[in-house]
């Protein structure tokens, strides 16, 4: 066996959809009091950022309009902020929730569009924390419908490189650049398994990798099961993107993917 890259940076993103319509846990935290019981549990689990979301990303579901996002997402921060320093991600395509949102207490902006919609792009750089830049084919209403690509690896590598190239030239600081292939994301699931494969070659872009395939469509479509019953599938492709030098990990189930990289690192301590 090859040896692995490992990131000595290796950190485990929690995610926390406040969204009733999210497609693994649409609903369950869509109270303050859910949410922040579940932020708690990821936090005493280990978790080292949070990724709140008030909009869900699924096809077809309902567009949020700014006041619901900002109700359903500033308390939780505040209330997140109370009670520890971790690093919070808004995950957000509108300018005026990152904005409220970083004022909140959050660090990171998760964009799933890659600060390609509106000023975000321009916001982004003036709030100076670090911005995830995905790659997405399509839009989420339609990028499932055919997804086409001649060589999804150059493809998406080329995409991340531009959105690089837009983010300095805004005046994003280098260091503060995480890029993402985006499982799932207009993507078919022989798109998403050579992406996982090549996962390494996204590390000559020079950023931070973050990948979220945690109880997706990919893990369901080879182990035909649904989402709640994902989790060996989840914690699979955690341990093959943490091989391959994966940063950050977005995961619904933070326990379990601490102790499945927990061994990952036991590796990256070893040398021969
Ligand atoms: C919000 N969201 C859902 N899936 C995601 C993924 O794979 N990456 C990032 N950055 N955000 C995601």
């Amino acid at each position: 066996m090859s040896t692995p890259t490992i990131s000595s940076k290796l950190q485990i993103m929690g995610v926390i959809n406040t969204t009733p319509d999210s497609f693994s846990d649409g609903g369950k935290f869509d109270t303050l009091e859910k949410a922040f019981a579940q932020a708690q549990q990821m936090i005493t689990a280990g978790a080292d950022i949070l990724d709140i979301g008030g909009e869900s990303t699924r096809p077809g579901s309902r567009a949020v309009d700014e006041p619901e996002e900002l109700a359903r997402t500033l308390p939780l921060i505040s209330a997140i902020r109370e009670i520890s320093d971790i690093p919070i991600s808004i995950d957000t395509n509108k300018a005026s929730v990152m904005r409220a949102a970083v004022a909140a207490g959050a660090n990171i902006i998760n964009s799933i569009w890659a600060l390609r919609l509106g000023d975000s792009l321009q916001v982004a750089a003036q709030l100076d924390v670090p911005v995830c830049l995905m790659h997405m084919q399509g839009t989420p209403d339609t990028m499932q419908q055919k997804p086409i690509y001649h060589d999804v690896v150059a493809e998406v590598l080329e995409f991340l490189q531009g959105r690089i190239d837009a983010a300095l030239v805004a005046g994003i600081a280098p260091h503060n650049i995480i890029v993402d292939p985006g499982f799932g994301f207009g993507k078919t699931l022989e798109h998403n398994l050579l992406l996982l494969k090549s996962l390494s070659e996204f590390r000559k872009l020079g950023a931070q990798i973050l990948v979220g395939m945690s109880r997706k469509g990919m893990i369901g479509a080879v182990l035909d099961k649904p989402a709640d019953q994902r989790l060996y599938g989840s914690l699979s492709v955690a341990v093959i993107a943490a091989m391959q030098g994966a940063d950050i990990l977005r995961v619904h189930d933070v326990a379990e993917t601490v102790d499945a990289l927990a061994m990952v690192r036991a590796l990256g301590q070893v040398a021969r």
